[in-house]
């Protein structure tokens, strides 16, 4: 869907600024790329996007002097296949990221999963490495455990951090905890040689991302470009924040773990700054999908905003997700208001393009994506001044006090017949569908239906990944856990069936 555009417009974006330079000795070294993916955290939870608390000064102040996407969607309301496709540009029903076993289902990548990520597709760094970059994932990889799937194998360079959710504890027999790896290796287990305390949410995890991001500008700033994808994951539930936060936020834990990461986040500004670098740093901040309102309010936040939805099937806000650009060769640049790239404020979906310094470039006009996983559920098109909304299937697992009669639903519900459509210039919360004997209606209808039929003429999906699953391929002995004595004996090799429970 149009997060996946954006996704492929970003990626087009960072492919024009990683040329740019390139080649003869001398040129400029081409941009450096910092990634600041988010866990969970919803189109309201920051400042900036109207949270009331204000407790996100350095991303509000990084929105304000860069860009901010006030319509930026990811592609799938669940961590792996919006993770897939950001770092492949392509959907997931055709990136592998899904699963046939149920209708309409997500899925995602649990250690018993035997799928991932798989090798015909051409992950981001694996690009950026054909122009000279080296680049680091710090935190949650989750595109698949197995050896075949490690994200050093995958373009990356250097890894610190898990490839699986950091949920748990588990009892290392029926069911292993999750491994923390060093590059190749596994250096410990979570709840293990890195404590997550679930009972008062402290875990010093966030403080380790950063130095391990700060460590790596600092080697990376003065000799090669650099990539560093900083997917920290404290947002996800059970949420967590070290020792000095906790207690901090308005907003309970959660908005602990918010302030951690707003105060990292400024930490790695700053060291750009320090190293004389940020005027040639593109930095995008953004999450894996929306509110998890199924983790609130103990783990999540229903908060006040127009869009407070949560990960769950066909529901599209879901994948409204925060997006806030500082853009490469613009610094101090400073918007006297909340601004697109095209400088149109509140228009739909902008062109991250623009950001190579050509406001006139265009392509938001171009259809905006469809579908996330099987079968199609949602489809974004248009312009503002258009509706550009369909959905042909929805579910929600709602806030209380939040349901929208006759919108959304706790089941999912089938509305291939007579779709859902949405104008989400005037209606950018998704709340008051279009009459369905409207001419507006009939006019979208119309025009998303041939939108459809496009991409279902031209989808050649993946295999998909997220089908088979099995305990024996679960994280029982990473490679390095002999030099650990942490390696565990996996039980009988027995393939079946993922059961997708949400
Ligand atoms: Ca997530």
């Amino acid at each position: 869907m149009a997060a996946v555009v954006a996704a492929t417009r970003w990626w087009r974006l960072l492919l024009v600024l990683s040329a740019a330079g390139m080649g003869a000795s001398g040129a400029p070294q081409p941009p450096n790329i910092l990634l600041l993916l988010m866990d969970d955290m919803g189109w309201g939870d920051l400042g900036v996007y109207g949270e009331p608390s204000r407790e996100t000064p350095n991303l509000d102040r990084m929105a304000a002097e860069g860009m901010l996407f006030p319509n930026f969607y990811s592609a799938n309301p669940l961590c792996s296949p919006s993770r897939a496709a950001l770092l492949t540009g392509r959907l997931p029903i055709r990136n592998g990221f899904y699963t046939t076993n149920a209708h309409a289902r997500n899925a995602y990548t649990p250690q018993e999963i035997v799928g991932g990520i798989p090798d015909s597709e051409q992950l981001l760094p694996e690009l950026l490495k054909k122009a000279g970059y080296v680049s680091k994932i710090v935190g949650k990889w989750h595109l698949g455990h197995r050896p075949q799937f490690h994200p050093l194998k995958h373009g990356f360079d250097e890894w610190f951090g898990s490839p699986n959710c950091h949920f748990g504890p588990y009892d290392n027999k029926a069911r292993p905890n999750i491994p923390v790896y060093r590059d190749w290796e596994m250096v410990g287990r979570y709840y293990e040689e890195f404590p997550i305390n679930l009972k008062t949410g402290e875990a010093n995890l966030t403080q380790i991302y950063l130095q391990e991001a700060l460590d790596f500008i600092k080697r990376q700033a003065r000799h090669h470009p650099f990539f560093l994808y900083w997917a920290v994951d404290a947002t996800h539930a059970p949420v967590y924040a070290s020792k000095p936060f906790l207690g901090t936020s308005q907003r309970g834990r959660y908005g602990d773990a918010v302030r951690e990461i707003d105060d990292s986040i400024g930490k790695m500004l700053e060291l750009l700054q320090d190293l004389h670098v940020a005027d040639n740093t593109f930095v995008f901040f953004t999450s894996d999908n929306g509110a998890a309102l199924i983790s609130a309010p103990e783990q999540g936040e229903c908060s006040p905003s127009l869009l407070t939805v949560s990960p769950q099937p066909a529901w599209p806000s879901w994948a409204s997700v925060p997006g806030i650009a500082a853009c490469e060769g613009r610094p101090g640049h400073r918007s006297p208001s909340i601004v697109t790239c095209e400088g149109r404020p509140g228009h739909r979906s902008p062109s991250i393009a623009a950001c190579e310094g050509r406001p006139g470039h265009r392509s938001s006009d171009e259809p905006l994506g469809h579908g996330q996983t099987w079968p199609l559920m949602a489809v974004v098109q248009g312009l503002q001044d258009t509706p550009s909304l369909l959905f042909s299937l929805q579910g929600i697992d709602f806030c209380p006090g939040q349901n929208v009669s006759g919108v959304t639903t706790h089941n999912l519900e089938d509305h291939t017949k007579l779709p859902l459509i949405f104008h989400l210039g005037r209606d950018p919360g998704e709340r008051f569908p279009l009459s369905f004997a409207s001419a507006e209606y009939q006019e979208a209808l119309s025009r998303i239906t041939s939108v459809v039929q496009q991409h279902q003429e031209a989808l050649v999906p993946g295999q998909p990944q997220l089908n088979v699953c099995n305990w024996a391929v679960m994280n029982w002995a990473p490679p390095g856990c002999e030099k650990l004595g942490k390696c565990l004996t996996p039980p009988e090799s027995i393939p079946k069936k993922c059961l997708w429970s949400h």
